[in-house]
């Protein structure tokens, strides 16, 4: 995750553009480069949340290794073993609490969702996912939190990738949307329970970020 240097004319400032908003679903957007005025605040916070709890592969209860690597901060963080999938206020490598989250990625998600519809969204969960070339994110539903009627907020950094946004069902068709650095996609209310994945990375190096995706999901899940 160290920066490239690029120098100030292709700062992610200097190429900002007003942020696009796309509808991908009645109550679901993309907000196209949302963060890229936030990020020069947000990497050396990120990069510190992470020095405190690396990435780790995980296992899903049924005995496969996940091929994005996972780590969290906020209050509660979100793990799986061969015991479950579940909430918790503890790493359980590090044995202690999940680093806080930070105001800069809180302040992020919680205008996000408003810009998407969603005020007063309130996270107490950063997920963030670690995805190399080859790594994804099978189709799944967002159901571990205790209450649906806040947003989802996902932020991707990095290499692109491939959004999958699906209905209701695991069979149901899935609409492919790309995603770029700076991107934020929102999904709440009826919208909420959607199935949604990510196609394998393609290879290649990101000017800022080097050969991987970073993906930060916020929810509220106590
Ligand atoms: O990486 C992404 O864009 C999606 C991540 C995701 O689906 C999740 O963390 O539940």
């Amino acid at each position: 995750m160290d920066p490239h240097s690029t120098g100030d004319l292709f700062s992610d400032e200097a190429l900002q553009q007003p942020a696009r908003r796309e509808q991908i679903g009645e109550q679901s957007y993309v907000l196209r480069g949302y963060a890229l005025p936030w990020l020069e605040r947000l990497l050396p916070e990120l990069r510190a949340v992470l020095a405190q709890s690396p990435f780790r592969q995980m296992v899903t209860p049924g005995g496969f290794t996940m091929s994005a690597a996972l780590s969290s901060c906020g209050d509660l963080g979100w793990t799986t073993d061969r015991q479950g999938y579940r909430y918790s206020p503890i790493d359980p490598e590090r044995h202690q609490p999940w680093p806080a989250l930070p105001n800069v990625l809180r302040e992020l998600a919680t205008t996000a969702a408003a810009a998407a519809g969603f005020e007063g969204f309130a996270p107490d969960a950063c997920l963030i996912n670690r995805y190399v070339p080859g790594a994804r994110m099978s189709l799944h539903q967002d159901k571990n939190e205790r209450d649906f009627s806040a947003p989802v907020v996902s932020l991707s950094l990095g290499l692109p990738a491939v959004f999958l946004f699906g209905g209701h069902q695991r069979s149901d068709k899935t609409q492919k949307t790309s995603l770029f650095h700076g991107d934020v996609v929102v999904w709440g209310g009826v919208d909420r329970l959607r199935f949604h994945g990510v196609l394998p990375i393609k290879h290649g190096v990101h000017p800022r970020m080097g050969p991987q995706r970073i993906n930060l999901t916020f929810r509220k899940a106590g």
